[in-house]
């Protein structure tokens, strides 16, 4: 899998890319991540300027959508592998783990980072990406957000993970929507606090019927809205006047 970054800081992605597990999947190419300077567009030959203020007033810049549609259209070239376009933004679809799981099915994915006020509205006409969120809360820009994005997405790359099913029962995953069940190690007492005798006990039938019922009490106390009737439930409650 193929993803290409445009961003205007992309140092902010060394550390992430050379560490732990993403070093690994690039280093056994199982994935690769190309960064792209979005000043490598400008159209300003002296400052490498990329922003200008909004028509009509109001506060902060705007990224200007020449060189972010030229910038796009010249990555795009570099490879024929038709490429996802998606910009990262808070106005966007949230990020789940059924999004990371199709994501990963695409064998490229452009991801468009922005700054400041965000981009002129043209290089949305234009371009149409996919707009994603990681949340309702702001950050100074998409980068964090596109790290996440690769991370959710490259785990889910068959071979990255040692065990290709140990992010089966993940929460969230696959075969399971649900939050995951405590887990033990060695010792098996540590300031008074025990390890459940179930686990200790090698009945893989019982452990397993505790985990289920461990990940559904989680469940029910913390994500109510997991649970697969609660969701008919909310959509009561959220539209209760329109019946
Ligand atoms: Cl994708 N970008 C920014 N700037 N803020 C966000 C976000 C993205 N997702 C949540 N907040």
């Amino acid at each position: 899998m193929r993803f290409d970054i445009v961003t205007l800081f992309p140092a902010i992605f060394d550390g992430y890319l050379t560490q732990s597990l993403l070093h690994k999947a690039i280093q056994r190419q199982l994935v690769e991540i190309h960064r792209h300077d979005l000043r490598d567009w400008s159209h300003d030959p002296k400052h490498h300027k990329i922003d200008d203020r909004p028509f009509g007033g109001g506060p902060g810049m705007l990224i200007q959508a020449p060189p972010t549609v030229e910038c796009v259209e010249d990555i795009e070239r570099a490879s024929p592998v038709p490429a996802r376009r998606i910009l990262l933004t808070p106005q966007g679809r949230r990020l789940d783990q059924p999004l990371a799981e199709d994501l990963a099915t695409s064998p490229r994915v452009l991801l468009l980072c922005g700054r400041y006020e965000g981009f002129d509205q043209r290089v949305l006409d234009i371009l149409q990406p996919e707009e994603i969120s990681i949340g309702d809360f702001v950050l100074n820009g998409g980068e964090v957000a596109a790290m996440i994005v690769v991370d959710a997405v490259v785990r889910l790359l068959p071979g990255v993970l040692g065990d290709e099913l140990s992010n089966f029962d993940d929460s969230f995953s696959r075969g399971n929507r649900m939050l995951e069940f405590p887990q033990y190690t060695r010792p098996r007492e540590y300031r008074g606090h025990r390890v459940p005798e179930v686990l200790l006990e090698g009945d893989h039938g019982r452990i397993a019927a505790w985990r289920a019922e461990a990940s559904l009490q989680r469940t029910t106390q913390r994500r109510s809205d997991l649970l697969p009737d609660q969701a008919n439930t909310n959509k009561h409650e959220n539209s209760p006047d329109f019946g």
